[in-house]
């Protein structure tokens, strides 16, 4: 396993870890392929029903490495198509959350917004900083978080570099749940163990078809959403679950 990503298993949760402390878990590109291998990996396992990413106190993940960033010119940029490895992550269907404490910025609030919820500590900030070096977001910033929060804020975000804290990024609708730093990583895996407790066929047919509200139309969306509600009707976890609210017991799923 990669150094800067220490992956734990917790029963059917599996919790990822940024691990590049000396830098503020920025995002250079060991960390980049080892989310490319090691996160389609988990998500092929029937055995991990959820997945809960996560850095440390200080830092989810400042952002993209600048040290390594800085040493790129435009055609080493469009030649490796830098950056288009977090596809692998962004691909992954198993249901992901980003438990963030600390700084959440450029890539670090970018990843996050890759996932399929944040929860943050109070004291997470997040910030898309990249005009402050230059740059604009580049791994989806512009565009997660804007559906996530509006035109108005994502223009002040993204124009001004500042930084937002955990209450207002709840207000804003980028953030699901805040905690305090002690709570945030045992709340969240209660939260990811009740998620994978579920079947896993449903809950990535369930979080396919929330995200297509962000990629298309209402019209196709309800579509999309009505055509996997019949697709569901041929599954044993569909008529386990009715049969057994019927039978007044607990579901037990095939997952
Ligand atoms: N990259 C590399 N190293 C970093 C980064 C980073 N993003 N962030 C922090 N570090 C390093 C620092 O250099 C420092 O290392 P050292 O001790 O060797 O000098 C160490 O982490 C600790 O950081 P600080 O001493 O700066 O800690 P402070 O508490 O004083 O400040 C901050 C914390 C405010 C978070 C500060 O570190 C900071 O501003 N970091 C940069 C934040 C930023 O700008 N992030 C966006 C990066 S760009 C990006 O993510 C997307 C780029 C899109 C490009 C598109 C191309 C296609």
């Amino acid at each position: 396993m990669s150094s800067v990503l220490l992956i734990e298993r917790y029963g059917r949760v599996a919790l990822v870890r940024i691990h590049r402390p000396q830098a503020l878990n920025a995002l250079n590109s060991e960390v980049m392929q080892a989310f490319a291998t090691q996160l389609p990996a988990l998500d092929r396992d029937p055995e991990v029903g959820c997945i809960v990413v996560t850095g440390n106190e200080r830092a989810f993940a400042a952002g993209a490495d600048i040290k390594e960033l800085a040493r790129l010119d435009y055609l080493q940029m469009h030649q490796s198509d830098y950056f288009c490895a977090w596809q692998a992550f962004a691909n992954v269907r198993t249901p992901r959350i980003a438990a963030v404490h600390g700084y959440a910025l450029g890539g670090g609030c970018e990843l996050a917004m890759m996932c399929d919820t944040i929860y943050a500590a109070d004291n997470a900030q997040f910030g898309q900083p990249e005009v402050k070096i230059g740059c604009i977001p580049g791994m989806g910033g512009s565009q997660r978080l804007t559906k996530l929060v509006g035109r108005a804020v994502a223009m002040d975000m993204v124009l001004t570099g500042r930084m937002m804290d955990a209450q207002e990024a709840l207000r804003a609708g980028l953030v699901a749940r805040v905690f305090t730093p002690d709570a945030l990583l045992d709340e969240t895996l209660a939260v990811a163990h009740s998620i994978a407790s579920y079947s896993k066929h449903v809950t990535t047919l369930a979080r396919e078809s929330v995200a297509r509200a962000e990629e298309s139309g209402l019209h196709e969306g309800l579509l999309f959403e009505r055509r996997i509600y019949h697709a569901l009707f041929g599954t044993p976890d569909q008529q386990e679950g009715m049969a057994a609210f019927m039978e007044k017991r607990a579901p037990v799923f095939h997952r």
